[in-house]
């Protein structure tokens, strides 16, 4: 696929352009309300964050149509190894917005996904989510499934160890496995420029022998495109979606100080719900009136998943010590016991 920044969604390519050719009305609109509904939902949560409701949050705006337009094409089938910036992922899926709301409240709730979902708890330490897409997708193959495993990750989880780990051990045991880059343009301050001898992360498949795609990830019917074709593949594919977030790395990010004015006006032309707004729109999909009335929905949707998640407890501090080992490790218990010391002095309240 070819990046083309100015041109409108579905105009990418010749195959772009034939591709909204064969979408049911369906699903136009619903990639248009997913792409809606993800971009108030985060920016919901950055003010939820700015009450001082939640400690941080990972803004995703600006890369709603790479995680909309990915997650379109999966199957329920298909295992899902999210990092922690993927909320749009997990909404077009179906994960409830409490359980995503709960996740960033660090309620253990949000670690759950509602039965039948395989949607694994958001990884925040970098790239160890790769490694555990492939063992999944291998086990797949063993069982004879024909579903995929997709791993989300950012273009700085491609300067780990676990990224190439993961690509080797994918191509060699030929695993149906998709790497989902998500390239950004920066791992927190970082520009790739600055982590990375290679001009793309989609270049580096070559080293493994395997097939890659570099897509426009502000254009959500390639992405989906994209992702649909390397699904059907059932081998190990990398994806690298060229796109921005034009928000801070997290709320306690200020990205001014490593990033100009001027940038971020340049990808704000290039944003990707309004991209494709315009397409439906002139393609008489719905009028704007309609989007209106929706937004009201879904923001009714909203208030009432914020006013579920505000009536749990938050978690206590003795909870840190649960589900991770079957069996705590003498390190750990010691902790453990010092925690619960404050308890018994009604230091903390555990
Ligand atoms: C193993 C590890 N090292 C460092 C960090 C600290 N850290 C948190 S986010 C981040 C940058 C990740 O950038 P990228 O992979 O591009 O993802 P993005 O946040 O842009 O989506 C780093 C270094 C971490 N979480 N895990």
């Amino acid at each position: 696929m070819l990046i083309n920044h100015l041109l409108p969604c579905g105009a990418l390519t010749d195959d772009g352009a034939s591709f909204w050719l064969t979408l049911r009305e369906q699903e136009k609109l619903d990639l248009l309300r997913l792409l809606r509904s993800v971009r108030l939902f985060d920016r919901r949560m950055v003010l939820w964050q700015r009450q001082g409701k939640i400690g941080t949050y990972a803004p995703i705006e600006g890369q709603e149509a790479a995680q909309v337009g990915s997650a379109y094409a999966l199957d329920k089938t298909d295992w899902i190894f999210p990092s922690y910036r993927e909320q749009g992922v997990a909404y077009t899926v179906g994960i409830p917005m409490t359980s995503v709301i709960q996740y960033w409240s660090g309620q253990i709730e949000g670690c759950k996904p509602p039965a039948g979902y395989r949607y694994v708890p958001p990884t925040v330490p970098i790239a160890t989510q790769l490694p555990q897409a492939v063992g999944a997708a291998w086990a797949m193959k063993k069982r004879g499934e024909t579903g995929i495993a997709i791993a989300y990750f950012g273009d700085g989880a491609t300067s780990e160890g676990d990224f190439h780990e993961a690509l080797n051990f994918a191509s060699v045991y030929d695993l149906p496995v998709l790497f989902f880059c998500q390239n950004n343009g920066y791992a927190i301050s970082v520009p790739f420029s600055e982590q990375s001898a290679s001009k793309t992360v989609a270049e580096r498949a070559a080293a493994y022998d395997m097939d890659a795609y570099q897509v426009d990830g502000n254009d959500v019917l390639a992405v989906y495109d994209v992702v649909k074709t390397a699904r059907g593949k059932q081998r190990p594919v990398l994806i690298e979606a060229i796109t921005y977030r034009t928000g801070a790395h997290t709320t306690a990010d200020d990205a001014s100080r490593y990033r100009s004015e001027e940038e971020v006006r340049i990808w704000l032309n290039r944003d990707p719900l309004y991209r494709y707004e315009q397409l439906c729109l002139s393609e008489g999909l719905l009028d704007e009136d309609e989007l209106i009335q929706e937004d009201g929905q879904v923001t009714k949707q909203l208030d009432r998943a914020i006013r579920e998640v505000e009536k749990y407890q938050p978690n206590l501090p003795m909870g840190l010590f649960q589900h991770v080992y079957h069996q705590i490790p003498e390190c750990l218990k010691k902790q453990q016991e010092e925690v619960a010391s404050y308890a018994d002095n009604g230091s903390i309240h555990c």
